[in-house]
């Protein structure tokens, strides 16, 4: 009899879906920094959170899988506050979710863009995310109608940062927080490896989107709004010269240069309370 064998299971074996929109979804967010906020606090108010700063809704089936990518080298005090705020902010958005701290060893000049590369193939190496989150350390999100999956197109998300006033800067702008797919991430070849020190990284990968056949998608500045915590340019992190330079031959490069070549060794890999620590070796400009 088809209609027996076609039959679902009974609903005490599957968990429905959660609802298309979440019920927790509560809007604009303040954000303060509190002094004197340890990561045990942050732990104690998450407890649902698990070893590697992993969650799933506890009753129902996610519809996203979402890991956020975040790249790190002596900013544990704003890792904190980000942590803070973004563990409670995608549980109400009732996501499948996971944290990936992508530090950089060794004191050599920072390479933003190379560490998404070491963090979109570790990543993808413990889950089949649907959705990466490229994020900076210090960027706060300030309203949960900000959902962190993706869109058809990669997505940039901080489009309304306090230090921009709360607008974009300029319409090809793709730095602070991005989402994609890993079908995105393959078609634009990733992310540049080359790109050492600040700036020009995130112009590069905004120019590969449509090297790759497809365009940016935004949230609406209402919604896609930022806090970033103050801070000084890095020791360790100098603006790079070369980037004009570079960003001016993208076209040519970015078939040669990318998630494709990309070289590290991982040093360590720690399931931690609140997220997953991946240290990793990412080498010295050629
Ligand atoms: C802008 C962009 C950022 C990136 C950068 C140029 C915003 C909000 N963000 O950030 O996406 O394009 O320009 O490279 O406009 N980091 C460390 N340790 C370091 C240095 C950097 O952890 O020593 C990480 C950290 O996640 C930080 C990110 O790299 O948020 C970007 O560096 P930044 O915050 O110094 O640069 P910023 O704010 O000008
Ligand atoms: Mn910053």
């Amino acid at each position: 009899n088809l209609s027996v064998l076609s039959r679902a299971p009974p609903s005490s074996e599957v968990m429905t879906y959660c609802p298309q929109t979440s019920p927790y979804i509560r809007g604009p967010i303040h954000v303060s920094f509190p002094s004197g906020l340890t990561l045990a606090q942050v732990q104690r108010k998450n407890p649902l959170v698990v070893r590697g700063g992993r969650y799933r809704p506890p009753d129902c089936e996610s519809r996203h899988r979402t890991a956020i990518i975040i790249p790190h080298r002596n900013r544990e005090h704003h890792l904190k506050f980000l942590l803070y705020y973004i563990h409670p902010f995608l549980q109400r958005q009732q996501l499948n979710y996971g944290i990936y701290i992508i530090h950089q060893a060794g004191n050599y000049t920072f390479n933003r863009a190379k560490l998404m590369n070491v963090g979109f193939r570790e990543a993808m190496r413990d889950e089949d995310w649907d959705c990466l989150f490229f994020h900076d350390v210090d960027l706060i999100p300030e309203d949960d109608r900000n959902t962190y999956v993706c869109d058809a197109n990669p997505k940039h998300a901080a489009i309304a940062m306090d230090k921009f006033g709360y607008k974009l800067p300029y319409n090809l702008y793709f730095g602070g927080v991005s989402a994609l797919t890993p079908l995105h991430y393959l078609k634009m070849n990733g992310f540049p490896n080359n790109y050492w020190g600040w700036g020009g990284e995130d112009d590069d990968i905004g120019v590969r989107v449509s090297l790759g056949g497809m365009h940016i998608t935004r949230p609406s500045v209402k919604v896609g709004r930022y806090k970033m915590i103050k801070h000084k340019l890095d020791k360790g992190n100098d603006i790079n010269p070369k980037r004009f330079n570079m960003l001016s031959k993208t076209r040519q490069s970015w078939k040669l240069d990318g998630m494709n070549t990309a070289e590290y060794e991982i040093i360590s890999r720690k399931y931690l309370p609140l997220y997953t620590n991946i240290t990793v070796e990412i080498g010295t400009e050629a």
